[in-house]
């Protein structure tokens, strides 16, 4: 973290800027209306600032024209309240950021098919940008990214526009934090990290923000502050690649994972508590470590535990199938011919996300096996991945009833559990679902 500059160290145009963001009579751009962007270009308006957003989906730019929400955690009055008094105004176009102050960009940093980073969405974003940044503007990514990418690939591009950075124009990370569904910890509240290129980029950038989020967190450089979201959720996957495998230990030794998991999260300090799964899902804890190791590969060095985890982690649904074809076994069931009920497959609990869910995978495997595979998933009506396609069954104990086994993917909130485990031959609970609603049966076997 660094103190900052004072205003008096600043170039005039970084103190005018600096000025308009602090009068609130700022104009910002957010480009990426999604999960991220949306939140964020609802909070800067709500806080004073005209906000415009971005989007490359006419469908979302008209529904959010039209005074309504797509994303769960804002709500349509907020937007039409924001859009009725002119603070919120959506477009596809860039060219309504003509004269803006400030731009975040949100977009997608997917990976290739090869594993590679893909920025193409960063990149359309900064070239679409290059015609409009004027002097006196602030550009902010917010899209997680290899260490390096704000300094090498986005300065270069705006720099050919003959403007420099850190006395006309100012370019700066700030890692986006939105856990959506959370509501602890909010766009608003969760402090923010912000990296520039230059210390005077870096007090810009935290002047666009701090008039509307609660703490700013100033880093030496944009590549601090792009290292410091990659270390975040490298943590979560590789801690939970370790408890995958410690699920792993404890099937070997004959031990039950989750009373181990239970007993060591009641030690107060020095310990974070993870659970086995079926796998690791979700568009950003399974990607953003293999952003940081494949930079690394780029300096000869192998990011190790990254690579281990993501192993470990990638090959879970092949284990809990294993798992369950011997928990089958065990009633004299061979795997192929059975039915099999996945229960839950959006990536995690109570949401509809099924973005590198693992039970793409389980169920994939399942059917390359030959069982006879349903699903059941309030939230996911129905699935088409990898020449597949499957609706969730509409009569879930009937389903259960019929199954040689169910298979716990996700552990949603509201399955009735214990509905579940009386109208079942055989659970394979991979989330320890029962065990967690207090059931406790013989026909229940867990990972
Ligand atoms: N998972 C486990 N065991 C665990 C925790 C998660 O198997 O102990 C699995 C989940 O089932 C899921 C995947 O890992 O498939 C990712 O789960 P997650 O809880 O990390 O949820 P995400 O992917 O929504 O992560 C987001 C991240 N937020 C941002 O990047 C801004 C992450 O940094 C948050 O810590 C996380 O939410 C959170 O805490 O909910």
């Amino acid at each position: 973290m660094t103190e900052g500059l004072s205003k008096k160290e600043l170039p005039p145009t970084a103190q005018a800027l600096i000025e308009r963001f602090e009068s609130c009579q700022a104009r910002v751009g957010v480009i990426g209306m999604g999960y991220v962007g949306l939140p964020l270009a609802v909070i800067l308006a709500e806080s004073g600032y005209s906000v415009t957003g971005i989007d490359l989906d006419p469908k979302k730019v008209e529904m959010l024209q039209r005074g309504e929400s797509y994303i769960e955690d804002i709500s349509s009055a907020q937007i039409a309240k924001l859009v009725k008094n002119g603070k919120l105004t959506a477009s596809t176009s860039f060219e309504s950021l003509t004269k803006v102050d400030g731009v975040s960009i949100c977009v997608p940093t997917p990976l290739r098919k090869t594993g590679d980073p893909d920025l193409t969405f960063i990149i359309s974003a900064v070239r679409a940008l290059c015609p409009i940044l004027h002097s006196g503007m602030v550009v902010i990514l917010e899209s997680t990214t290899y260490p390096g990418t704000t300094r090498e690939m986005l300065l270069p591009e705006f720099e050919a526009t003959g403007l420099l950075v850190g006395e006309d124009f100012f370019l700066a990370f700030s890692p986006e934090r939105i856990d959506p569904g959370r509501l602890d910890w909010t766009v608003k509240n969760t402090p923010k990290v912000i990296g520039g290129i230059t210390p005077i980029c870096t007090e810009v950038a935290a002047a666009m923000y701090g008039q509307a989020l609660t703490s700013i967190i100033k880093v030496s450089s944009s590549e601090v502050a792009e290292m410091t979201k990659l270390l975040e959720n490298t943590f979560r996957a590789v801690n939970i690649g370790l408890v995958n495998e410690v699920a792993i230990m404890c099937n070997r030794l004959g031990i039950d994972v989750w009373e181990v998991v239970d007993a060591a999260a009641s030690k107060p300090f020095g310990y974070m508590k993870f659970t086995p799964g079926p796998g690791l899902g979700g568009h950003c804890i399974p990607i953003d470590p293999l952003y940081l190791s494949w930079k690394l590969k780029s300096v000869k060095y192998t990011a190790r535990f990254i690579e281990l985890a993501s192993e470990i982690n990638t090959n879970m649904p092949r284990y809990v199938i294993q798992r369950m074809q011997d928990a089958l076994n065990e009633q004299s069931k061979p795997l192929k011919g059975s039915r099999v009920l996945v229960l839950g497959v959006a990536y995690k609990p109570n949401v509809s996300d099924l973005r590198e869910s693992p039970a793409l995978d389980v169920i994939g495997l399942l059917l390359q096996k030959g069982a006879i595979v349903e699903y059941y998933d309030p939230y996911v009506p129905s699935i088409e991945h990898d020449g597949w396609m499957l609706e969730s069954v509409p009569d879930l104990i009937k389903a259960v009833s019929q199954a040689d086994c169910v298979m716990i993917v996700t552990d949603h909130a509201n399955i009735d559990y214990p509905a579940v485990a009386e109208a079942a031959t055989l659970v394979f609970d991979t989330r320890n679902a029962m065990g967690t609603n207090g059931i406790r049966d013989s026909k229940v076997v867990r990972l």
